[in-house]
Order: C-alpha cells, then sequence, then structure tokens
C-alpha cells in the first residue's frame, strides 16, 4: 500500500498494536465486544486481556453473572513476556476488583518501552455516580492508575472523582473544561480526552474536549445534542480515539473522528434500538470510520 501512502505529509513506519484490557461482557455492547471490532477495522492489531467476563454490562440488567479474572491477569501477562510478546500500546478500561489496578500497573511497566502509550480509559461512572460494582476503594485505585497514563479518557464524572472536585453537570464555561484536562495531565498524562461536554451558551450541541499539554493547547468538538443515555458509547469513543491515535493522528484529530463516529452511532442507535442497555449500533458506521482512518493514517505499516 505504498502508492497510497506517498501522498501523505508524514510517512514512517512504527509497530501499531495494543493490548486491550477490559471485561467482556456477553450482552449489551460495551468494552471488549465495542474496542475488538473498532480496533480491527482501524487497521490495529490487538490482543486482549480481559478483567472479567459477565452475562451482562453492570447497567440496566439485573442479576448479571460476574466471573472475575483478576488471579488470571499476571499469569497472562507473564507467559506473554515469556513468548517475547511486545506491545505498542495499552488501552485499559472497566475494572473487575480493587486487586486488579494494581495488576494493571505492573502490566504497564512490564511492556513499557520506547514509543509506547499507555491508553487510560478511568471507566468508573456517569452522571455523577458510579457503577454499581465499583467501591470508593476501587474509584481511589483508577485515580491512581490514572498516573501511570500518556492519555487520559474520563468522562465529568470521572474526571471529578479522579481530580477530588466536586460533580458539576454542566453546561460549563470553556475555561472550567480545559481547566480540568490540566489538572488531569499535571497528574501524569500527557494529554487529557474529556467526554459529555456541553458548554454554556451552546446547549443544543454536546461533544467531546481534548488537552495536549505538551502545545498547551485545547480544542473542542461539539455536535447536535441527541438526547437519551446511551450505554456503551464512552466505550465506543475511546476505542476510537486509540485507533486514531495508533495510526499517527494527533490528538485534535483522533478527537474529532472519535466523536463523529460516536454521534453516527448515537444516530443509529436511537432510530433502530428501541432498549439502549443493549448498546449502541456502532457496527454500521464501521465501513465509514475505515474510510476515515485511510484517508488520515500517517503511519506506514498497513
Ligand atoms: O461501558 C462501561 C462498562 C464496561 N463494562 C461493564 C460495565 C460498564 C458500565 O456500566 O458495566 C461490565
Amino acid at each position: 500500500m505504498k502508492g497510497t501512502k506517498m501522498a501523505k505529509e508524514t510517512i514512517k513506519y512504527r509497530e501499531m498494536n495494543t493490548l486491550a484490557i477490559h471485561d467482556i461482557s456477553g450482552v449489551g455492547k460495551c468494552s471488549l465486544t465495542v474496542a475488538l471490532p473498532i480496533l480491527s477495522a482501524c487497521g490495529v492489531e490487538t490482543s486482549v486481556l480481559p478483567t472479567a467476563v459477565l452475562s451482562t454490562h453492570t447497567g440496566g440488567f439485573r442479576d448479571f453473572i460476574f466471573v472475575d479474572l483478576t488471579d488470571e491477569m499476571l499469569p497472562f501477562a507473564e507467559h506473554w513476556k515469556k513468548e517475547n510478546c511486545s506491545f505498542s500500546s495499552v488501552y485499559t478500561g472497566f475494572m473487575g476488583s480493587v486487586g486488579q489496578i494494581e495488576i494493571v500497573e505492573k502490566i504497564i511497566k512490564m511492556f513499557r518501552k520506547d514509543g509506547f502509550i499507555a491508553f487510560v480509559d478511568p471507566v468508573m461512572g456517569d452522571n455523577g455516580k458510579l457503577y454499581q460494582t465499583y467501591t470508593d476503594e476501587m474509584a481511589d485505585g483508577v485515580a491512581r492508575l490514572v498516573r501511570s497514563a500518556d492519555i487520559v479518557l474520563p468522562n465529568m464524572t470521572e474526571a471529578s472523582r479522579i481530580l477530588g472536585i466536586p460533580y458539576d453537570g454542566g453546561p460549563y464555561e470553556k475555561e472550567y473544561v480545559i481547566d480540568v484536562m490540566k489538572k488531569l495531565c499535571a497528574l501524569g498524562p500527557k494529554k487529557a480526552v474529556l467526554t459529555g461536554i456541553t458548554l454554556i451558551g451552546d446547549e443544543q450541541n454536546l461533544g467531546s474536549a481534548c488537552y495536549d499539554s505538551e502545545l498547551d493547547k485545547a480544542e473542542f468538538t461539539l455536535l447536535e445534542r441527541i438526547d437519551g443515555y446511551f450505554h456503551g458509547t464512552g466505550d465506543v469513543f475511546a476505542s476510537t480515539v486509540t485507533a486514531a491515535v495508533l495510526n499517527g493522528m494527533d490528538i485534535f484529530k483522533a478527537t474529532a473522528i472519535a466523536t463523529e463516529y460516536t454521534w453516527r452511532s448515537i444516530v443509529s442507535t436511537k432510530e433502530h434500538q428501541p432498549d439502549y442497555k443493549f448498546g449502541p449500533k456502532f457496527e454500521v458506521h464501521l465501513p465509514w470510520l475505515g474510510t476515515e482512518m485511510e484517508k488520515f493514517r500517517t503511519i506506514d505499516n498497513v
């Protein structure tokens, strides 16, 4: 595919793979059942480390079955190390227990090397509340995990819990959102991306913001608000940012593409999925996303 790449400004080879560390929820698309198809459609080779296997996600189904894989996680990673497996990034999300947060920190250290990127989606809650399997101790652990991240991708509920500030449901002043992202970067990550953003005076729009601390630059991508609570869209968004950055895009372009893809998925969910707990209809838009990746990819290894 060298010919198509020659027109691009930046042409460089870089290993483009990831280790995705999330749960598998059998029904109710989120976490690995969202991350894996999106990353693959974007050309990212993906290995998985499941944190837990659930019959459904925890947001709206009753009596779900939960198999905790904490004790298996480190032996899996040690096996990979022995087999000389190499990852150019990790992408972490939903944690099944407090113990596995420390294990994930160890795994990031085990595989970190030059150019490595740790994407941390500090999944723990939404709308000002923790998810039902998250304890305060787990939330403290997730806040600590953010210090191991290069790119952190919370919603405002998670960002507030990480920073120990009161939750504000918005709409926000632009300066407030930028300040939150700067404070997240002060914990360690070079870049922060915030979801669920509505600005004062622009209430009909909703989207995301990102901040690159090395450039001291922030950008917002706000699209027409679609009312409703759409389970799993945080995972669609974070998986897409991860894929776009691994394809060589800067955080601004990556966030813009991820916001649009998530928005398209929400439009289809609203139209065709009567019960939003079954997850976002992201699949029909994968061809569009793949084309966007192809258009803007600057890593020449596909
Ligand atoms: O989308 C976040 C998520 C991931 N995995 C599980 C969840 C949730 C949110 O509720 O329950 C199992």
